[in-house]
């Protein structure tokens, strides 16, 4: 007979989730999804000043803030027709690419990594799901160690961000047409030294962590593989150009439908509300983010969760590393075969991903020499009434804003982030979200210590950009939380 299963919220990740799963004989038949924070920020961007978004946005997540200040701007710079300075768009791809670093780091050895390596028993390692934790003493001690280290990699990660963003992890630098910071000798410097240690942690320990965790968990290569159908809206532009689609992004847009590759198009981007507490507005004039408006409602019958279900012309995608490096045909991720889509296939792309972009960065801030002493930002007019998207690649996924200006002011702002497309609910045709699909058939073996559940989870990354708590005025309980 089937038992259900709650684990929520589930810990080591950013932002709530919990997870409901069937289980027959072992294995997971069914799985919700259920997001269970209410972020609300596109209500509080409603009548404000454009320019705010970018600023405003960021205070989603501590974690992504540089992926939000990118959309947010893109979509601005898309409302402006402005494209930013060569300086301005370099010292933005440095930002955003310390960010990802630092944040890619934190989600392996701080929040991943002690599903599989047993750390001593004090907090932060204890307490923990027992049964399975099998790296022999060498590997283990090596990680544990390499977890501590790690702490004092992020901060240098931090640092290089802040050399241009001013501070981390909320910045203030990246505006419309580029940045207020400008590139001088002193901070190239200060960012090559520092992205060098980095580079080496990188190469030395954290690959070699994942590989050494991949070999002992062979098991997890065959384990948790998703909808197998990936999104990536492309990012860090190479060249500018008010076209998103002709930037030459570094990290291509593109989408693979069950193994068939195909070029990216933003009009086939909606969201369905049908299992999401919400309700559309009265104002709102459509699906589509740039025509959504939604107002909370946490009585609607059969809803479960505060995300919604975004949606790739009818498909259901998986968005994040293992997406993009399979969509730029990374031969390293590629030569996985059918192994890349699984749960140790995410954390394999994302820690190749993570020494790809600091290799690029090292190019694009030497570049940056050549633009000492020019302007980093373009002049704009805030028009009357404008549209605009803002696509990027924030670390966990494809993450684009949507923004549109009526009488000089923000009417409508939608925000469809990673965590949007992978940890989604039901569609309105009952298709069950990236994350829900991955755990059809994963083995449970012990129900009171599932550790298989988590491991699938965590391999997401995911985050369920952070905001405000729902409440009922009558003070009703909605859910009930256990820590496990
Ligand atoms: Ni709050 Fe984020 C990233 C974005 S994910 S961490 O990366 O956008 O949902």
């Amino acid at each position: 007979m089937a038992t259900t299963l709650v684990i929520d919220p589930v810990t080591r990740i950013e932002g709530h989730l919990g997870v409901e799963l069937e289980i027959d004989n072992g294995v997971v038949i069914d799985a919700k999804s259920i997001g269970t924070q209410f972020r609300g920020f596109e209500i509080i961007l409603q009548g404000r000043d454009p320019r705010d978004a970018a600023m405003l946005m960021q205070r989603i997540c501590g974690v992504c803030p540089i992926g939000h200040a990118t959309g947010g701007i893109n979509a601005l710079d898309d409302c402006f027709q402005i494209v930013p300075t060569d300086a301005g768009r370099i010292i933005r791809n440095l930002i955003l690419g310390s960010n990802l670093v630092q944040s890619h780091i934190l989600h392996f050895f701080h929040l991943a990594a002690l599903d599989y390596v047993k750390g001593p028993d004090i907090p932060p390692f204890a307490p923990r799901y027992e049964g399975d934790l099998r790296l022999p003493a060498s590997i283990n001690d090596e990680a544990v160690n390499t977890y501590l280290e790690a702490l004092n990699q992020r901060r240098l990660a931090h640092e290089m961000g802040a050399i241009w963003a001013g501070r981390m992890p909320h910045t203030q630098t990246i505006v419309a047409g580029g940045t207020t910071e400008i590139a001088t000798e002193p901070k190239i410097v200060d960012f090559l030294m520092r992205l060098e240690k980095l580079q080496k942690f990188i190469d030395e320990k954290y690959i070699p962590t994942v590989k050494a965790v991949a070999g002992v968990y062979s098991d997890y290569w065959a384990l948790g593989g998703g909808c197998k159908n990936y999104l990536s809206y492309g990012s860090y532009p190479q060249k500018g150009n008010l076209d998103h689609m002709k930037r030459e992004n570094f990290w291509k847009p593109g989408i693979i439908i069950q193994g068939q590759k195909d070029d990216f198009d933003v009009a086939n981007v909606y969201e369905n509300i049908k299992y999401s507490w919400y309700d559309y507005h009265k104002d709102s004039a459509g699906e589509t983010p740039d025509k959504a408006i939604i107002s909370a409602n946490v009585k609607k019958k059969d809803a479960y969760s505060f995300v919604k279900a975004p949606r790739y012309n009818g498909q259901v995608m998986e968005v994040g590393p293992l997406a993009r490096q399979l969509v730029m045909e990374n031969p390293a991720v590629v030569e996985l075969g059918d192994k890349a889509h699984s749960i140790l296939g995410r954390h394999f792309a994302r820690a190749v991903e993570c020494s790809q972009i600091t290799t690029a960065m090292k190019d694009w801030a030497t570049s940056l020499i050549a633009q000492i002493g020019q302007p980093t930002a373009t002049p704009y007019k805030i028009p009357d009434e404008a549209k605009g998207a803002g696509l990027t690649e924030a670390p966990r996924g494809a993450l684009g804003h949507w923004h549109v200006i009526k009488h000089g002011r923000t009417a409508v702002y939608n925000a469809i982030v990673p965590g949007t497309w992978n940890m989604s609910p039901r569609d309105d045709n009952g298709k069950l979200g990236p994350l829900e699909q991955s755990f059809i058939g994963l083995p449970i073996k012990d129900p009171a210590q599932p550790i298989e559940a988590v491991r699938l989870v965590r391999s997401y990354d995911p985050c369920l950009a952070c905001a405000i708590h729902a409440v009922t005025p009558d003070k009703k309980t909605l859910a009930k939380f256990v820590v496990s």
